[in-house]
């Protein structure tokens, strides 16, 4: 650093030996000899400091208050002159307030020295000052860091507590809101399923219906710009909503778009709806690249879960519910039944005279019926009822708060639509019928599973023996048997 140019203030020096120091100093520089008042003025005033000259025969005049305020500021250096031999001197020097010490008579080369000494100091202080200036820096910057970690490892512990795609979902936006103003976070996933791409949209509950279409189209061509085929189906789920959400939806203006993907193909993305989404610097891009990082996995393996869960709980053949699954609902919906003191009805399907269908079309034309028979149920029934496969030919229906008298109705149209579903294979055309057993249960029965079921399976058996394609209830029974 250059510091030819800072100023030299003499302070009250005698004409004498201002002359002296005014005659040795090298140019630029010149000294600027003031008194005691006007010296304090200028050094309060010229902030970017230099060096005081200081005579031992003014200084030991000066009060303790009076050094300590020329001193106090730390820019401008301090050098001293012995003008007269004074014990003081070497007190003066022990006290640290002076940089080098000048004895009298002044010449060039002992001003020189001084001003080269002066030079040095200040020199060291500027790389000490520069050397803090990069430590605190640093500091800055390891504590950023460490906010980082923090919220990638919040992230990522609440994302491997759950395998539900919704709560993953709804948590990240709790937990990115660390990182940025957050107002929600919307998923696409999407999978390839016998050839055609479906797929998954979690939209937020509180959409108006024009907002929610407005959504579905642009997370629709999400994969599309990701180099993704069409999107053929996709399904829409509902985001949970966090404690914090901010009532306001989310807007399509303010997005950042954060492909999740295993390897090189993505197979979704998150939406991150924040104010701050245009004025992303590279640090908060890069942590949401390595929480991108963490949420593909834990929502990869919360998607493939509900993927293997759904086969474990579905028959293979007709693609609903399989007898285990069953067992498990019929005991959940009666629990449910015997807590809300309403309705419950069991139905069992038994095609009829299944085993000649084998015997004269072939097992795959039976197989084929079976299939067709499932979607009649599918597309029947309400989305509260529950369908599924029993074993065999045989398949049975919960209805939760449904009377036997109700089922009935609709057992009935089950029968007639399964009665008139004309079958095709391999060019040949035949019908099946179908017959159906009722049992229900009435409010605060204590009927337990196995007994309803064996209920319905007589109500089967007797539509069976009374000639088949109709519908029997275990009740309607009961009470022809009582009169
Ligand atoms: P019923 O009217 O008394 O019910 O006569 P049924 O022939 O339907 O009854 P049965 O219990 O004698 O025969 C059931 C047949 O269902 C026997 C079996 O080969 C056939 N079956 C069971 N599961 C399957 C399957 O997964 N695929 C095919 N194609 N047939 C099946
Ligand atoms: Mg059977
Ligand atoms: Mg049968």
């Amino acid at each position: 650093m250059d510091t030819s140019n800072r100023p030299c203030l003499g302070l009250a020096l005698s004409p004498e030996l201002a002359s002296q120091l005014d005659e040795h100093l090298p140019r630029p520089r010149i000294l600027n000899n003031r008194s005691i008042s006007a010296a304090q003025e200028f050094l309060e005033t010229a902030s970017q400091g230099g060096l005081v000259f200081v005579a031992i025969s003014v200084w030991k005049t000066l009060t303790p208050d009076d050094r300590q305020r020329l001193t106090a500021h730390q820019s401008w250096q301090f050098l001293l002159i012995a003008d007269q031999q004074d014990s003081q001197v070497l007190e003066c020097m022990a006290s640290g307030t002076f940089l080098t010490l000048m004895t009298c008579p002044l010449d060039e080369a002992k001003i020189a020295h001084a001003l080269g000494q002066a030079e040095e100091v200040s020199s060291m202080y500027q790389d000490i000052f520069l050397m803090a200036r990069e430590i605190s820096l640093e500091r800055e910057l390891l504590a950023r860091k460490n906010d980082q970690l923090a919220f990638l490892n919040q992230l990522l512990t609440k994302a491997s507590q759950t395998l539900d795609p919704a709560v993953i979902l709804s948590n990240c936006a709790e937990d990115l809101g660390l990182l940025l103003d957050v107002q929600s976070v919307l998923g696409v996933f999407w999978a390839d399923t016998e050839g055609q791409t479906e797929a998954e949209l979690f939209l937020p509950e509180n959409l108006t219906q024009e907002r929610q279409s407005e959504w579905i189209n642009h997370l629709l061509n999400v994969p599309t710009r990701l180099g993704k085929n069409e999107i053929r189906g996709y399904q829409v789920s509902s985001l949970l909503r966090s404690e914090n959400a901010q009532d306001n939806p989310p807007e399509l203006e303010q997005i950042i778009t954060l492909p999740l993907s295993l390897g090189s193909e993505p197979f979704g993305a998150l939406i991150i709806c924040s104010h701050e989404a245009a004025t992303l610097g590279q640090d908060r891009l890069r942590v949401l690249g390595s929480a991108a990082n963490h949420l593909a996995l834990a929502m990869r393996n919360s998607l493939e879960f509900r993927k293997t869960k759904a086969r474990a709980d579905h028959d293979g053949l007709t693609r609903i519910s399989n007898r285990q699954h069953f067992d498990m609902r019929l005991r959940e919906e009666m629990k449910r039944h015997q807590r809300h003191q309403d309705e419950l009805s069991l139905m069992m399907i038994d095609l009829d005279y299944f085993k000649s269908i084998n015997d004269t079309y072939g097992h795959q034309a039976g197989d084929m019926v079976l299939r067709e028979v499932g979607k009649v149920l599918q597309k029947t029934l309400r989305e509260s009822d529950f369908p599924a496969r029993y074993g065999g030919e045989e398949f049975v229906v919960i209805l939760p708060q449904t009377r036997e008298d109700q089922a009935w109705i609709l057992a009935e149209r089950l029968r007639a639509l399964i009665g008139k579903t004309l079958f095709r294979f391999q060019k040949k055309r035949f019908r099946v019928t179908a017959s159906i057993g009722i049992a229900g249960l009435k409010p605060g029965a204590l009927t337990p599973p196995e007994g309803l079921i064996f209920n319905a399976d007589k109500a089967l058996y007797l539509a069976k023996t009374s000639g088949r394609n109709m519908v029997c209830c275990s009740a309607i029974e009961e009470n022809l048997a009582a009169h």
